[in-house]
Order: structure tokens, then C-alpha cells, then sequence
């Protein structure tokens, strides 16, 4: 029998017509739950319930948020090997993948049970005699928080988690092909302790999407995903002044110096490029290598790429998993043609695979020999496809690297430490890997991009706190 998901609004499951189906992209023929479909009425009564929380949750101690959220990382990991089955069966990334992304959605949860505990604030002495100036950070209010489905349950957790911990109340809506994992993330905080109406989730499609971004009674949102959804979502919370803090897409370089171990270069593009299948905003997707190790690296590269065992997400050989969608798989494709027809030569890849299974497979795709202003080197893929670049010199890679819209990661593997500080000094990208893969982040760090990859404050660990808090300042006179 396929398990019927409900929403989580004040603490209650709240059923509906369960028309939606997630499906197991390994295997067509598994459902593996059924949901309803969220709308406006949902959105209401769950924003009711999250402001209706607020008071009480925001001034309790500091120890209840934390007790609960440590509590929920205790859930969690004491879970990880049937949550993480769940996460791969849904969405499709391997199985030691999907456990992996489980454990750091509990250590999420634990860190910031340690954050809960630590007010941010600075006594100062006013430049008028006799008074003190303090600032302190109190909650802000309801959050709404939209999530992708290629990290289901670690997105959540790095959004959920720092505006429970700051005393926050939470409204969260999963994406549309993922919301079984998320749906066991939010009954696990409720679990732990989380109030009615703390914690709320309303499962569906865009429109639910909408009407959080929208609802006036929302005072911010967390949205991760593509940049024309998060454009929208953008100026929608402008219209009504809601704090916004968005992370989209990346097209990450991962550039490859003469001087560069060069099994380190294919182990870092390998995993980089095709590990969770490519479905991660920080993957390794263009590769820009100088010429003197450009045909080594290169011949090395769709060697091992060649290797890589494709294959059902639950089966522990598989080391890349199904795209999530036929959507996801067709996109892939178009863009492999896309880049055959502007000049790339397809070293290894490209078709469908058919394995067993009826799922979304694609083989790990390598395309050598494109141009920097190509399509396929400027527009974000989100599959198992990389495209290499020739470059004479590191100036050239630099330049290079620097393209485009997006600036989410960058990375250079190099022995040079002279390269590796200039490139980490004037590379245009949030986040910065030397000799390590764009993709693959600590959850106590700050985590976000440049230009088109990411807007407003940053999120995860110490930074979180500025976007799920807000200042105030305080004048005390004699
Ligand atoms: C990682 O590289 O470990 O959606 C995390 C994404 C990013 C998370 C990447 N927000 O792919």
C-alpha cells in the first residue's frame, strides 16, 4: 500500500484529495507516496497557526528551542539509514549519498541547538556621556521557506533550523517531487518538541510557492532554486518589503593548472561534475584546463567518467544515480546537442540508458573541446554533464572563470601556491575549493554566491543568524 502524505499545520496532519504522486525516478513503476495538493487555504491556515506560535516560542527560553532541535538531530541521525533510503528512493541519488545528506541535515539540527544558546549582541559606550548603547537580535517573525528537491531534506534542515533556533515560526513547502522526506523532517520536529504551529508544512506545486511569497502575514523567505523562479519570488517580497535571501543557480569552474596532480584534477571533476548525479548548484560543470595537460586531463577524465557505475539508486554498486525527472533527463540531452551542434566533441555519454529498471539514466557525460561563450558554458545544466575548455595559461583560465552570470563556486587545482592565492584573491565566486571539487560545503560556514547566484544575506552557520534575526538597538541613560 502506498502511503498517503497530509500537510503538518498546528501541529496536525491535514489531509486532502492526495492527487499527486511522487515517483521512484530509478523505477517508474514504484509510487513511492501519494499527496494532496496544497493551495491559498492551506497557506492561510498554516500562517495563522505559525503567527499564532510566535509569541510564545520567540520569548521561551533558549533552552527549549535548543533542547528540541537537538533533540530532532538525535531523530534524525539515530534514522539515517531508513531516511536515507527514503531520500534516494524519491529523489534518486545513491544510497550513500542519500544517508550522507541525512546525517547532515541531524548535525544541522545540533549545530544550531548550540546557536539558540549563543545571543548575538555588543554593549558599546554612546559617544554621549553617561549613556550605553547596546544592540541585541531578537526573532523577526513567520518564515516562509522554499526548497528544492536535489538536497530534500539538508535545504530544509539549513532553513528550518536557524529560524527555529533564533524563535522564529516556520511555514515550509518542499518541492513538488520531493515532499515524502520532507514531510518525515517536519514529523520529527514536531516529534522533538516543536510547539503547534512552530513548525508547518504545506506540500504542493508552484502555486503553494505563490501564495507564501505573497501572504502578508509572512515577514521573510528562504528560497532556494532556479534563478527565474527566484527573480519572481524576489519581487514579490519586494512589493510587500519581506526580507528575501535567494540561492539559485551556478555554472562552477573547476580549473585545472600544468602543474596540477592530475589523478587529484579527475578525482575533484569526477566528483564534482557527476556525483549526485550533477543535480547540485555547486557542481564542477565547466572544466577549463591548460594546454599543457589539457589532452592527459582531458583522456583521463572520460576514462574514469567511462567507469562509473550508473545505476538504481538502492542498489549499493551504483555510483550515479537516475536524473530526478523526465523533465531533468530531457534537459540534459537538449544541452548535450545543444553543445554538439555549437562545436563540442562528446568524448563519452550522452544517451539514455536503459538499465533494468524503467528510470531516468543517463550516462556521465563529458564534452571537450567548447568555447567559454557557448551555451553550454554559460546556462546551468543540473545533470551529469561537463564541458571542458583548452586555455594556454592561468591569466586565460582566470579570465575565463570569470564569465557569466552566475558566481555560486570556484575552484583550481594546482601545486602552485602562488596560483591558488591569486585565484582565491580574484576569483569572482562565493565560495572558493583549492585542490578540492566546486560541490561539497560544511554546514557551519557561510554558504551563498556572487552576482546572479545568490541574493541577500548569506545562509548556514554563523552567518544565519543575519538573516533570521533582526537588531535592536537600545540607549540606556543614568
Ligand atoms: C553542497 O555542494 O554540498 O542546491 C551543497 C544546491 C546547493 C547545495 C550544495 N544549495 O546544490
Amino acid at each position: 500500500m502506498t502511503e498517503t502524505l497530509t500537510h503538518l499545520i498546528n501541529g496536525q496532519a491535514v489531509g486532502g484529495d492526495a492527487t499527486g504522486e511522487s515517483r521512484n525516478p530509478s523505477n517508474l513503476d514504484d509510487i513511492v507516496v501519494r499527496y494532496p495538493r496544497g493551495g491559498e487555504g492551506e497557506v492561510n491556515q498554516a500562517v495563522a497557526a505559525a503567527r499564532a506560535a510566535f509569541p510564545a516560542w520567540s520569548e521561551a527560553s533558549p533552552e527549549v528551542r535548543s533542547d528540541m532541535l537537538d533533540k530532532a538531530g538525535s531523530l534524525i541521525m539515530a534514522r539515517a539509514k531508513e531516511l536515507g533510503t527514503l531520500l534516494s528512493r524519491e529523489e534518486g541519488k545513491t544510497l550513500a549519498e542519500g544517508t550522507g545528506e541525512v546525517m547532515r541535515a541531524g548535525r544541522i539540527c545540533k549545530y544550531f541547538a548550540g546557536e539558540a544558546l549563543r545571543r548575538h549582541g555588543q554593549t558599546l559606550e554612546s559617544t554621549r556621556p553617561g549613556l550605553d548603547a547596546q544592540t541585541y537580535r531578537e526573532a523577526v517573525g513567520v518564515f516562509g521557506l522554499i526548497t528544492p528537491w536535489n538536497f530534500p531534506i539538508a535545504i530544509p534542515a539549513w532553513k528550518s533550523a536557524p529560524a527555529l533556533a533564533f524563535g522564529n515560526t516556520v511555514v515550509l513547502k518542499p518541492a513538488t517531487p520531493t515532499p515524502a522526506i520532507a514531510h518525515a523532517f517536519g514529523a520529527i520536529l514536531i516529534e522533538a518538541g516543536a510547539p503547534p504551529g512552530v513548525f508547518n508544512l504545506v506540500i504542493g506545486e508552484g502555486g503553494v510557492g505563490r501564495s507564501i511569497v505573497g501572504h502578508p502575514g509572512i515577514d521573510g523567505i528562504s528560497f532556494t532554486g532556479s534563478q527565474t523562479v527566484g527573480a519572481s519570488v524576489a519581487e514579490g517580497a519586494a512589493k510587500r518589503q519581506a526580507r528575501v535571501q535567494l540561492e539559485m543557480g551556478g555554472k562552477n569552474p573547476l580549473v585545472v593548472l600544468d602543474d596540477a596532480d592530475i589523478d587529484r584534477a579527475v578525482t575533484c571533476a569526477i566528483d564534482g561534475a557527476f556525483f549526485a548525479t550533477g543535480q547540485r548548484c555547486t557542481a564542477s560543470s565547466r572544466i577549463i584546463v591548460t594546454q599543457g595537460i589539457h589532452d592527459r586531463f582531458v583522456q583521463a577524465l572520460a576514462e574514469k567518467a567511462r567507469s562509473l557505475r550508473v545505476g538504481d539508486a538502492l542498489d549499493p554498486q551504483t555510483q550515479i544515480g537516475p536524473a530526478v525527472s523526465e523533465e531533468q533527463l530531457e534537459q540534459n540531452l537538449r544541452y548535450v546537442g545543444i553543445a554538439r551542434e555549437e562545436g563540442g566533441s562528446v568524448l563519452t555519454g550522452e544517451e539514455p540508458l536503459k538499465i533494468g529498471t524503467r528510470g531516468y539514466y543517463m550516462a556521465p557525460t563529458v564534452i571537450a573541446h567548447t568555447n567559454p561563450d557557448q551555451r553550454i558554458n554559460c546556462e546551468e545544466v543540473f545533470g551529469p554533464v561537463a564541458s571542458t575548455v583548452k586555455v594556454r595559461d592561468y591569466e586565460e583560465a582566470l579570465e575565463i572563470a570569470n564569465r557569466g552570470q552566475f558566481g555560486l563556486s570556484a575552484g583550481i587545482v594546482t601545486n602552485s601556491l602562488h596560483h591558488a592565492r591569486h585565484f582565491r584573491r580574484n576569483v569572482r565566486a562565493g565560495m572558493v575549493m583549492i585542490n578540492l571539487p566546486t560541490a561539497g560545503v560544511d554546514y557551519h560556514v557561510p554558504f551563498g554566491g556572487t552576482r546572479k547566484s545568490s541574493y541577500g544575506a548569506r545562509e548556514q552557520g554563523f552567518a544565519a543568524v543575519e538573516f533570521y534575526t533582526q537588531t535592536k538597538t537600545v540607549y540606556i541613560g543614568g
